[in-house]
């Protein structure tokens, strides 16, 4: 925690522009207060970045910018599909306003947000190395993005309360295997997409989930992958496991 704190402080002092990258899959989850909160004390311009908008549909981008935006200047970025990249070196430009001097980014985020990605698609170039497995940046990097910005990547090292196993599952920072409680994260995702996308859950798997409570959406999950215990009770967890992957490969669509 303390070197995770000195890690920030130390970026935002020497950038002039912050970005705080987020899942555009769950904006929210994947915000830090933390880091806001000592962006907006240090009085530098922050961007909030919504990557990975290639998973996400058209009406729930609106959505979850319109509300971003009385944060900070929110940008959508799909880095895999190389939309955005180009508005966000326009906004870091502007929101610096340094008048042709070079700008320094420092760019923040939870684990696997896609900030190193996020360099790589405004630097045109494979300058920052990236991985599926979180953890991947060690240490903060210089990254030379050309034409007057520099970003400094940092390793996604903000600490995750106890109770976060969801956000960790949201993010793919631990596969099913790895998590405590994979049957509790997969009701949440369940859960998740009731509020927000029943219909794509339903289609997913082929089943109608209305007037359903979550553990009997689970079962009726399980039910139609046939994954039946040796006595034809719904095998639970592997249910869990296998909406957990779905979600982490980006199958399963919000
Ligand atoms: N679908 C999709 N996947 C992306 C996108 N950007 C990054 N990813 C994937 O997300 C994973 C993490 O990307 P990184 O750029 O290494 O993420 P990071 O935030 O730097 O991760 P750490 O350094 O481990 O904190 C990789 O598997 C990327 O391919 C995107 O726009 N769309
Ligand atoms: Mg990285």
């Amino acid at each position: 925690m303390a070197s995770y704190n000195m890690m920030v402080k130390d970026v935002i002092k020497k950038s002039d522009v912050l970005l705080e990258v987020v899942d555009a899959r769950f904006p929210d989850e994947t915000r830090n207060s933390d880091v806001e909160r000592l962006v907006k004390r240090s009085g530098k311009p922050l961007i909030i970045v919504l990557n990975k908008c290639d998973l996400v549909s058209k009406e729930k981008l609106e959505a979850s910018k319109s509300r971003l935006s009385k944060v900070a200047p929110a940008v959508f970025v799909s880095v895999k599909e190389r939309f955005g990249t180009t508005m966000l070196r326009h906004k870091i430009l502007e929101v610096a306003n340094m008048r042709g001097k070079n700008v320094l980014v420092g760019s923040l985020g939870y684990p696997n947000t896609g900030k190193s990605s996020v360099i790589n698609g405004v630097s045109g170039k494979t300058k920052a190395s990236t991985s599926s497995v979180s953890g991947h940046t060690k240490g903060v990097q210089l990254v030379n993005a050309g034409s007057k910005i520099m970003f400094l990547d940092t390793p996604g090292v903000i600490p995750f309360a106890d109770n976060d196993e969801y956000i960790q599952g949201l993010l793919g920072v631990k596969d099913a295997t790895h998590l405590n409680d994979p049957i509790g994260v997969a009701m949440r995702i369940v859960e998740k997409f009731r509020e927000e996308n029943p219909n794509a859950l339903e289609e997913f798997y082929n089943i109608d989930i209305r007037d359903l409570m979550i553990d009997e959406v689970l079962e009726m999950i399980g039910l139609e992958c046939n994954f039946l215990k040796k006595k034809g009770e719904i095998d639970e967890g592997r249910t869990a496991t296998r909406i957990i992957n779905d979600w982490q490969k980006g199958s399963l669509l919000t």
